[in-house]
């Protein structure tokens, strides 16, 4: 066998370079970095190829013979089993590049030639950079610019400074964003809008707080009280955390219904209704000193289920009355405090309730009525201004299944690309 060396500014060059002199039929022996890529200068990489002694190096012309008739290179050694064509494959994948030259595909078991040519693939990649342009220059023309920014804002990041100013985020958390992914990008990432949008996707993801979801370790409870404005979806929520405790996880936990809710002809009647169909204990409690004895009675529970009464962020006065059953509680059960809001409302809103319902210690914040929302800056605003973790969005009215276990990916997809109940 005869060793044959090429060089190239990556290992895909000298691939190409190799394929050019020898075809398909040489074996992938070694991959070297002779010198690393830095900024201004091109990286050096070296390729030894194995090639039959009888093989002549030529200029070379592409096989008549479909590839899929050829013979496979031949299992000489366990290390270099690759024809050159494979070899592109596992290189792209050293070198994180995708293999610019690859001109068969896998078709049935068989390789076969690709129709798309290398001019073809260069062309689309100049179509993709013009279009990458155009949306560019579409974007320079967004209505809102931030008055401390613009100057700075390259055109790359118009995209996102669009996408995220039209999602009703805080203008001052997209100010501060922006200046956070202008400093920390890396230079190179900054060339076009796609990594643009993906790096700052990523730093959204960070910097939504999010409550992972935690069940009870057995003998312990989980007691979640659900808090909010009235008609947001507490009691659909309720329901739906009911049904995915006690049949849709993989342990099946024991649950029981609290309602405070007795204010409202109804209120108690929606919640029996659930609780008829899933068999689960419900309690009801009328004034502040019934608390206590209503969780002492659902003791057999692994978790226990709080409905509230909806107040008006100006209802002091059932805010004062949720406030004096959670002072008067008596057992040693600790009440996570769940405030529920509808994604629909401005963050001006969300935080006018928030600071309404701070008093009670709200420990997590749930989402509703996230199918009915354009925008999710609102939610991302809140939760990173409160520091508030988020556990759970509501995306529809169905119990038990428009229930989502908080994530920021989701959060932050909605965020971006609009809501899409497929990807919750
Ligand atoms: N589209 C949509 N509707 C929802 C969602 N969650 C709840 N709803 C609907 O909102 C309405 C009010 O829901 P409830 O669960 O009664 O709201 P609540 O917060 O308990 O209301 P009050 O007890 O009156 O304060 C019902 O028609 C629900 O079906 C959601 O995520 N999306
Ligand atoms: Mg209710």
């Amino acid at each position: 066998m005869k060793m044959l060396t090429f060089t190239g500014k990556s290992p895909s060059e000298a691939l190409k370079k190799a394929k050019m002199q020898i075809g398909d039929e040489g074996m992938l022996i070694e991959t070297r970095e002779l010198r690393k890529k830095a900024l201004g200068r091109d990286g050096l990489y070296e390729i030894v190829i194995g090639v039959d002694d009888n093989t002549t190096v030529a200029e070379y012309s592409r096989p008549k013979k479909p590839l899929n008739s050829q013979q496979p290179v031949k299992d000489e050694s366990k290390d270099v089993l690759f024809d050159i064509s494979n070899a592109a494959e596992q290189i792209s994948k050293i070198s994180q590049v995708t293999d610019p030259f690859s001109q068969y595909e896998q078709k049935n078991d068989f390789q076969v030639p690709l129709v798309e040519p290398l001019e073809l693939k260069e062309i689309k990649s100049e179509i993709n950079k013009l279009a990458d342009k155009v949306k560019i220059i579409q974007n320079m023309f967004w209505d809102e610019k931030s008055p401390n920014l613009s100057n700075q804002i390259p055109p790359e990041f118009s995209e996102i400074y669009r996408l995220a100013s039209q999602s009703g985020m805080n203008k001052e958390h997209l100010d501060m964003l922006m200046q956070v992914t202008l400093e920390h990008m890396p230079l190179k990432m900054r060339e076009n809008s796609a990594t643009v949008k993906r790096y700052f996707q990523t730093i959204l993801r960070k910097m939504v707080p999010i409550r992972k979801e935690s069940m009870p370790a057995v003998g312990a409870k989980k007691v979640i009280m659900l808090v909010g404005p009235t008609g947001v979806g507490k009691t659909t929520s309720i329901a739906k955390l009911a049904a995915r405790y006690s049949f849709l996880m993989e342990k099946k936990y024991k649950v029981g219904l609290v309602v405070l809710d007795t204010y409202r002809i109804g209120a108690v009647e929606q919640l029996m209704q659930y609780a008829r169909m899933m068999k689960l204990g419900i309690e009801t409690v009328v004034d502040p000193p019934e608390f206590s004895s209503a969780l002492d009675s659902l003791k057999y529970c692994d978790c226990i289920l709080i409905d509230t009464m909806g107040s008006s962020p100006y209802d002091k006065g059932k805010i004062e009355k949720i406030y004096e059953c959670l002072h008067s509680n008596t057992t040693h059960y600790e009440i996570d405090v769940v405030l529920v809001m509808p994604s629909s409302i401005k963050y001006d809103d969300l935080k006018i309730t928030y600071e309404n319902f701070s008093s009670l210690g709200v420990d997590t914040l749930m989402f509703t009525k996230l199918d009915e929302t354009r925008g999710f800056g609102n939610i991302f605003s809140l939760s990173y201004e409160t520091k508030k973790p988020i556990s759970y969005f509501s995306v529809g009215q169905e119990v038990p299944e428009d229930l989502v276990v908080a994530s920021s990916d989701f959060l932050i997809e909605c965020l971006l690309h609009g809501f899409n109940r497929s990807k919750a």
